[in-house]
């Protein structure tokens, strides 16, 4: 459980990395601050944990769907939708029908779970 802890831990940092680098690029060729990624509101938002209900994992795809409640950060409401994983392991953690606690972030156009605990 550890190692998963710290995988995660890195895969995030990782995934904060290379979000850093898309938006420093993003402002360079735009002029302007403009990117919603790089406003340190934004950062807050995204520590704030959303309750979903798992309905279906896909592992050789790398993807999730989910029943999920309003996410704030992206302007999406409640629904039931499919998202990438940011660490494919994660999904051996899920199964149809837990219940989890997860956030989410647009990356590279694609929905995807940055961050992800059974909810308890
Ligand atoms: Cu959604």
């Amino acid at each position: 459980m550890k190692a998963l802890i710290t995988a995660s831990l890195i895969a995030f940092s990782t995934l904060g990395a290379v979000s850093a680098q898309a938006a420093s690029d993003h402002a360079g060729h735009a002029g302007h601050a403009g990117h919603a990624m790089a406003s340190p509101s934004a950062a807050s938002a995204e520590m704030q944990m959303i309750d979903a209900q798992v309905k279906k994992v896909d592992k050789a795809a790398g993807k999730v769907t989910l029943s999920h409640g309003p996410l704030t950060n992206l302007n999406m409401p409640a629904m039931t939708m499919v998202l990438k994983v940011s660490n494919v392991a994660w999904l051996d953690q899920m199964k149809t029908g837990d219940k989890i606690r997860f956030m989410a972030e647009n990356v590279n156009g694609a929905i995807t779970v940055v961050h992800f605990e059974p909810a308890k």
